[in-house]
C-alpha cells in the first residue's frame, strides 16, 4: 500500500493517531525496511508561501515534474494568500500525518521555526525553499540565487535606469520573509557603496498582493513627487506597481524594475511602463526542491555536502547549507517573448 494512503486511512481512526505521530526514527508499520541506503518510497509535503500566487503555481509545476521522475508521493498544501499562522497549522497537520520530508517556503522566518523544529524532533526531515527559516529548523535551504548577487543586480539595474541619481522606493512582500529581507540588505549595501547620488525614500510591504502593491505605489507617487524609480521585489508587486504608474500617467518618467514573472509583465514591458524584470526559472526551483527533499529523505544528501546532483539540473553548488539554483536573468521588452511562464 502506498505510504500516503496508509497514513490517510489511519487518520480515520483517532485512537491510532498516536501511532502515526510517533518518532520517525522508529519506522511505522508498512514504511519499508528503513535500512540505511535502501531506497524507500517517500511522502514529501510541499508548501508554497501562498497557493494563489502565480509564482508558486509555476514552482509547483516543476515540483510535480520531479515527483513523477522520482516516484515519490506528494502532499501539496499552503495558505490561499500569505498567512503565516496557516502555514504553522499545515506543518502541525503534516506532523500528525507523519510525512517523511517537508519542503516549505516560509512566510515568517522565526514564526515557523518552532513548528519545523518540532517536526525534526519527530524524525521528519525538513528543507526550505525560496524563503528560509532559521538554520536550526531545517537541514538545507534551496535558494533561487545568492542574496548578494540578487541584491546587487537589482541595485545596479535601478541605478542604470536612473542615470545613477535620484530617489527610489522599494515595494517588498512582507517584513518577515527572509528572502526579501536578505535581498534588501544587499540592495542597501550596494546603494551605500556605489551610488551616493541615489536615495532610498521608502520601503513598503504589499503582502505579496498585486492590488495592495498598486495602492502602495499610488501612495508613494503622491508622497514623493521626485520619485524616479520603483523597485518591486516580490512577483505580484511588479504588475501592481506598473498599473499604478500607468494610471498616474508616469510611464517612462518613473522607471520600474523588479522580480517577477514574464507572463505577468509582458504587456507592461511592451508598453514601456516596466523597464526590466529579473527572475530565475521558477519551475526549476520547484524541481530542485523535490530533488533535494528526496535526497535528504533517502539519506543520500547529508550535512557537509559541497555539491548536489540534481537530476536534469546536473551538479549544483552548496554554500554552507544553501543549495543554489543558479544565476538569475534579466528580461525586457526585447527578450520577454522567449519565456513561457
Ligand atoms: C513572490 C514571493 C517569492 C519571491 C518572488 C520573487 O512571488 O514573495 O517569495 O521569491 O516573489
Amino acid at each position: 500500500m502506498k505510504r500516503s494512503r496508509f497514513l490517510v486511512s489511519l487518520l480515520a481512526i483517532p485512537s491510532l493517531l498516536v501511532l502515526v505521530s510517533c518518532n520517525k526514527s522508529e519506522p511505522a508499520a508498512g514504511s519499508g525496511s528503513g535500512s540505511p541506503g535502501a531506497a524507500k518510497k517517500l511522502t514529501i509535503a510541499f508548501m508554497p508561501k501562498s497557493k494563489g500566487n502565480s509564482y508558486f503555481v509555476a514552482c509547483e509545476k516543476g515540483a510535480r515534474e520531479a515527483v513523477k521522475e522520482l516516484g515519490v508521493d506528494l502532499l501539496f498544501d499552503g495558505p490561499t494568500n500569505t498567512d503565516p499562522a496557516k502555514q504553522n497549522e499545515i506543518v502541525e497537520n503534516w506532523i500528525t500525518l507523519g510525512v517523511d520530508v517537508m519542503a516549505v517556503a516560509c512566510e515568517n522566518r522565526e514564526g515557523i521555526s518552532g513548528a519545523l523544529k518540532k517536526a525534526q524532533e519527530k524524525g521528519i526531515k525538513v528543507v526550505t525553499f525560496d524563503s528560509d527559516t532559521t538554520p536550526d529548523a531545517r537541514s538545507f535551504f534551496v535558494n533561487q540565487a545568492t542574496p548578494q548577487g540578487l541584491g546587487e543586480t537589482l541595485m545596479d539595474e535601478a541605478a542604470r535606469l536612473c542615470g545613477e541619481e535620484g530617489e527610489f522606493a522599494i515595494i517588498t512582500a512582507t517584513l518577515t520573509a527572509a528572502n526579501m529581507n536578505e535581498w534588501r540588505k544587499h540592495i542597501e549595501a550596494r546603494l551605500a557603496a556605489k551610488y551616493p547620488k541615489m536615495k532610498l525614500v521608502d520601503t513598503k510591504p504589499c503582502d505579496d498582493q498585486k492590488d495592495k502593491a498598486q495602492q502602495e505605489t499610488t501612495n508613494l507617487l503622491s508622497a514623493n513627487p521626485n520619485l524616479k524609480c520603483v523597485m518591486a521585489i516580490c512577483s505580484p508587486a511588479v504588475p501592481g506597481a506598473a498599473e499604478a504608474i500607468k494610471q498616474a500617467g508616469k510611464a517612462g518618467v518613473v522607471k520600474l524594475l523588479g522580480l517577477g514573472l514574464p507572463s505577468e509583465n509582458k504587456a507592461y514591458l511592451k508598453e514601456g511602463v516596466t523597464q526590466s524584470v529579473i527572475l530565475w526559472k521558477v519551475a526549476d526551483l520547484g524541481y530542485l526542491t523535490i530533488q533535494t527533499a528526496n535526497a535528504v529523505g533517502q539519506g543520500t544528501l547529508k550535512p557537509g555536502a559541497k555539491t548536489f546532483q540534481a537530476g536534469r539540473l546536473g551538479e549544483l553548488t552548496i554554500e554552507d547549507t544553501s543549495i543554489i539554483l543558479g544565476k538569475p536573468f534579466i528580461f525586457n521588452k526585447d527578450n520577454v517573448d522567449q519565456f513561457d511562464f
